[in-house]
């Protein structure tokens, strides 16, 4: 049984929506369904795309399944709720990130744990920390020690129900 964390980000079709549709499919990929989700971020898209605002999320749980069986299990979660892969980094109705796998580092073709993107990521670290303010990454860094003030402001809580 291995703890792992997972970001979850929409940006269309009704995004707090996505995401609670989300928490329920995650469940049942948890051990005993037992999963601690952080509150709810509205946060700017990064990158140059134009497009809405984002909702994110961290969710953390136990599981049996190995990395690539929970890979394909997030993508089948993706799929349902209708993702379509277009353009990289474009609007997204979900889109379910596999940030730890325990301590393990995995760098294989279709995945690469810890998620490449999430130590300069407001939108990962701040809603991490709140579920896991003092986790140490498996290089050993602080979580902490990642945040910053201005990562801070640039997010806001927002309800998780609409
Ligand atoms: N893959 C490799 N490692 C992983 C991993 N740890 N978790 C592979 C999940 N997938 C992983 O992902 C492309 C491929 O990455 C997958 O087929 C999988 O095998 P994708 O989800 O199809 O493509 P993507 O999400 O468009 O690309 P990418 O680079 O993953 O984008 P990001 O990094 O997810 O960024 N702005 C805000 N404010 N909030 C956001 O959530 N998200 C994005 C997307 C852009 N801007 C954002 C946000
Ligand atoms: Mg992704």
């Amino acid at each position: 049984m291995t703890l792992v964390y997972v970001a979850l980000g929409a940006n269309l079709a009704d995004p707090v929506q996505q995401l609670n549709q989300a928490v329920v499919a995650l469940k049942k990929i948890a051990i005993t369904g037992e999963i601690t989700v952080s509150s709810y971020y509205s946060s700017t898209p990064m990158g140059d795309v134009v497009q809405p605002d984002y909702v994110n999320a961290v969710a953390c749980f136990n599981t049996q399944l190995d990395p690539i069986e929970l890979l394909n299990s997030l993508q089948e979660i993706e799929q349902r709720q209708g993702r379509v892969r277009n353009e990289r980094w474009g609007p997204r109705t979900l889109d379910l990130d596999l940030l730890l796998y325990g301590l393990d580092t995995i760098d294989l073709p279709r995945l690469r744990v810890p998620h490449y993107g999430m130590k300069e990521r407001s939108f990962v670290l701040i809603p991490l920390a709140e579920i896991a303010e003092d986790l140490i990454l498996p290089c050993h860094q602080a979580l902490k020690s990642l945040l910053t003030p201005e990562m801070r402001r640039s997010l806001h809580k927002i309800p998780n129900r609409n």
